[in-house]
């Protein structure tokens, strides 16, 4: 089967396939993505991060059961979650048992944290990239807000929600992340616990401090995702914040340029981390100019610019 072909026609198994080649860097993965792009641009694409078990993935499963209601077509992109989606689960037994791939509204990918260097992020956006052109009218990312790799992962959807749930500790965890500039929409998950109210001020009074500069005014919302409660609260806002976008057209345009700029740049890294290695191998690849650093012959400067001098005989 063209691979392609059946992936935009929205084959469940052909954008599995194609998403396991990105993973192990597969040259037919690469020539993929090249065909996919051009499809990519219509999915409305929502990031949402935050601590461990802050309730994510229950939230994901409301906000996919809510989709599903209005017959929106659902992608989810989990990176390395450590509790599965329950409709995920119940929703891959039942495509397996049906075999009605094109009729289901729902595929959600998991990506492993593992992988090379700078991998995680560009195998989860590829992934995001290919069930935008298979289709999807909403895809969600879910990343765990630690690293700046999940940071990354989220500047790449429209609408970014940064959940937490009440007690001390995730909030200052989430101002040395710098998630906090990240969040378009602040989600207190676990309502239901009698400390919310007290997170709620902690969260404004830091929006406070950290007022956005492009015109959008974050909003938090409260949810109890084992219940659904707020959820319907929590889509207005999505939708709220999707309209603003697409009345500040240049806004839109200009995240667009960044998200292809940073695309770009961490292909770019990739890439020029490969030749490096390949063209040092003689020398014992970059760990063999690490062994001089570090028996202090010469300086990490003076490693770098030697392995970049090791570029300029030749432009292949
Ligand atoms: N009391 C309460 N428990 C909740 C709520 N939402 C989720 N939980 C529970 O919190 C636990 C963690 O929920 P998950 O949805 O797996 O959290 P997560 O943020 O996806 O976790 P990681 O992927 O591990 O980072 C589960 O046992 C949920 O049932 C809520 O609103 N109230
Ligand atoms: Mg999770």
């Amino acid at each position: 089967m063209n691979l392609v072909e059946e992936a935009l026609k929205g084959n469940y198994r052909a954008i599995a396939r194609i998403i396991t080649m990105i993973e192990n860097d597969s040259p037919e993965g690469i020539a993929m993505m090249k065909e996919l792009h051009l499809h990519t641009g219509k999915a409305y694409v929502i990031g949402i991060t935050g601590a461990p078990g802050v309730g994510k993935s229950t939230l994901v499963d409301k906000i996919i059961e809510y989709l599903r209601n209005e017959k929106k077509k659902v992608g989810v992109v989990a990176v390395d979650p450590s509790s599965p989606f329950s409709g995920g689960a119940i929703l891959a037994d039942r495509i397996r048992m049906q075999h009605h791939f094109l009729d289901e509204g729902v595929f959600i990918r998991s990506m492993a944290t593992r992988g090379s260097f700078g991998g995680l992020s560009r195998t989860t956006k590829d992934a995001v990239k290919v069930l935008d052109a298979s289709g999807f009218d909403f895809i969600i990312i879910e990343t765990v807000g630690v690293g700046q790799d999940e940071v990354d992962v989220v500047k790449f959807s429209k609408t970014t929600l940064v959940a937490f749930a009440p007690g001390l500790g995730d909030e200052v965890q989430a101002m040395k992340a710098g998630i906090m500039e990240i969040g378009d929409i602040f989600v207190i998950n676990k309502a239901d616990r009698e400390d919310a109210d007290k997170t709620e001020m902690d969260i404004n009074a830091m929006l406070g401090l950290n007022p956005k500069k492009n015109g959008w005014v974050p909003i938090v919302v409260k949810t109890v995702a084992t219940t659904g409660e707020g959820i319907k609260e929590l889509m207005k806002q999505i939708d709220l914040h999707r309209d603003f976008l697409e009345k500040n057209t240049s806004f839109l345009y200009e995240k667009e340029i960044y998200k292809s700029e940073m695309e770009i740049a961490t292909i770019l890294k990739e890439k020029l981390f490969e030749r490096a290695l390949e063209k040092t191998k003689a020398e014992g690849g970059i760990r063999g100019y690490a062994e001089k650093v570090a028996s202090r012959e010469i300086d990490a400067y003076t490693a770098a610019e030697k392995i970049l001098d090791t570029f300029k005989c030749c432009s292949n």
